[in-house]
């Protein structure tokens, strides 16, 4: 098998296995071979990992913010030393192009490793001064261990946007990744460990649902971050209420990309195909919903019909030419396809796509529907694969309306030449994420994150380490104490 790790789990800085967790399998989706067999953590691997994290996180915390911002700096310069390895593993683990993966996944982790990293020797308290003379700080402290889950989208870049903050930080992290993608994180875990990271800092067990479930309602957990989708969503989240625990909810959406008729056209079709064709649409943040104004709408399908037409190179996604892969999974493509057919049965006009390829593997045809409106189910619900919908509009207000008529928050974007509009809309948005003439940029320097269902918390950015620690107030008094008797 072409990326059979070592074992199943990295558990206090060594891979370990236990055969009797349920055994699952890990499926290049470009092709349906089994490139690795694992099996799920039964209960006393997790139970070892919680005790490790839980024990190391002490002596972590303790360390200098410098002393532990070197160690994740130094794994970030080894995770770029191995880009091209990483990538490889990543396009097996998820089917994305390595065109894609080789700029796209272990850079951006290696990018948050490294911004992490330089912050951590930064991290302080605050100074207040009181009356009297009296005063008072804070000290930013650690939160303990806390469990990170993982989606299968973007495997690498998830263990690290999680991993780098909580331990930046000083918390330990007990890393779970989607059952359907398994491997990029344990490199990420073994990384970690050559640049110096002590044993149990940082831990990766697989497993479904229910070791995930296992995990967040451990006494010894801190703080869940899930990436994932709403429904499980609310279920990590209640769960995690139950022992007060924190949470970074990094959920679904079905967001707003809106284009104005005095748009530059390559540009908004270039934005339209990063919000919804990148990683075969299989991302988070996806402007699934554009609306276009209708004076521009036949010149805009019809240069991102030619474009697709022409542009898109389908093929194995490890030969560096092509640039769109497969969906992770047959189940994956069998929802997708399933939304295809609900669009074509609800009225939409297809444009372009709309079918299996006819190669091996999991391929879907780049697919664009017009004439969608806002109560179609392609409209309203997550699909999370390459179907861009063509809804028109006619004026701002109206559009806006239909916009934020929408359960989710995670993104939304708008491209107009018109400066005072696109400010205009996006304070107007209700979504965490906002893209003016560009979109799903997501550098590690801004905070990404969502609103209404799409998500509690943000990721990356200063704004994670409010996520991943918490200030412990220290009043000092300087007078004698008062008393009423
Ligand atoms: O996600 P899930 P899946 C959406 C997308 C997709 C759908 C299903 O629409 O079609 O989600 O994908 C773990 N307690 N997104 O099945 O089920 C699970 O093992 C604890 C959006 O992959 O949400 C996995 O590690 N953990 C998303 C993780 O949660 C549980 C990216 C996500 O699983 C659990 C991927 C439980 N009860 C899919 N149940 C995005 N927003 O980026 C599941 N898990």
């Amino acid at each position: 098998m072409r990326a059979q790790p070592t074992a199943s789990h990295f558990v206090n800085g060594r891979y370990v296995e236990d055969t009797a967790g349920d055994p699952f399998e890990c499926v290049y989706a470009a092709n349906g071979e089994v490139v690795a067999k694992l099996h799920e953590a039964t209960d006393a691997i997790v139970n070892e990992a919680l005790e490790a994290a839980k024990a190391a996180q002490p002596a972590w915390a303790a360390m200098s913010g410098t002393e532990r911002g070197r160690i994740l700096r130094r794994a970030a310069d080894i995770m770029r030393e191995r880009n091209h390895d990483l990538s490889v593993i990543e396009t097996l683990d998820t089917g994305k192009p390595l065109q894609e993966t080789l700029v796209a996944d272990a850079t951006s982790g290696a990018d948050a490793l490294e911004y992490f990293g330089g912050l951590a020797g930064t991290l302080t308290g605050e100074h207040f001064q009181l009356a009297g003379g009296d005063w008072a700080y804070t000290i930013r402290e650690a939160l303990g261990v806390c469990v990170g889950i993982g989606a299968w989208n973007y495997p690498t870049q998830i263990a690290c946007w999680k991993g780098s903050p909580a331990l930046a930080c000083g918390n330990s992290m007990v890393f779970k990744p989607s059952e359907t993608t398994p491997l990029s994180a344990l490199k990420v875990a073994e990384i970690l460990k050559e640049a110096g990271l002590p044993d149990g800092v940082y831990n990766v067990i697989q497993g479904r649902g229910g070791v995930g479930g296992k995990l967040i309602t451990d006494r010894r957990v801190a703080k869940v971050s899930l990436t994932g989708s709403v429904p499980t969503g609310r279920k990590v989240y209640a769960a995690a209420a139950e022992g007060l625990r924190h949470v970074t909810m990094e959920l679904g959406g079905k967001s707003p990309l809106i284009i104005f008729g005095d748009a530059d056209l390559d540009n908004a079709v270039s934005g339209a195909i990063m919000a919804n064709f990148y990683s075969s649409g299989q991302v988070c943040s996806n402007g699934t919903r554009v609306f276009v104004e209708r004076s521009f709408r036949e010149a805009f399908v019809d240069r991102m019909v030619e474009r697709l037409t022409k542009g898109v190179v389908m093929g194995d996604p490890l030969d560096e030419a092509v640039n769109y892969g497969p969906m992770v999974s047959q189940t994956q493509m069998d929802i997708v396809l399933g939304y295809i057919e609900k669009g074509v049965a609800e009225g939409a006009k297809l444009e372009c796509g709309g079918r299996r390829s006819n190669r091996d593997g999991y391929f879907i045809e780049p697919t664009v529907f017009s004439g969608v409106t806002d109560d179609m189910t392609i409209a309203r619900e997550e699909i999370f694969g390459p179907v861009l919908s063509v809804l028109d509009f006619d004026d701002e207000a109206e559009v806006m309306a239909r916009a934020n008529d929408t359960e989710f928050g995670l993104a939304a974007g708008v491209f107009t030449q018109d400066l005072t509009r696109a400010h205009r809309v996006v304070a107007g948005f209700h979504a965490g994420t906002c893209y003016i003439n560009q979109y799903n940029l997501a550098p590690v320097e801004i905070p990404f994150g969502g609103s209404k269902m799409s998500g509690v918390g943000r990721e990356n950015s200063k704004a994670a380490i409010q996520h991943f620690s918490e200030p412990k107030t220290v009043y000092v008094g300087m007078n004698d104490v008062e008393a009423p008797f």
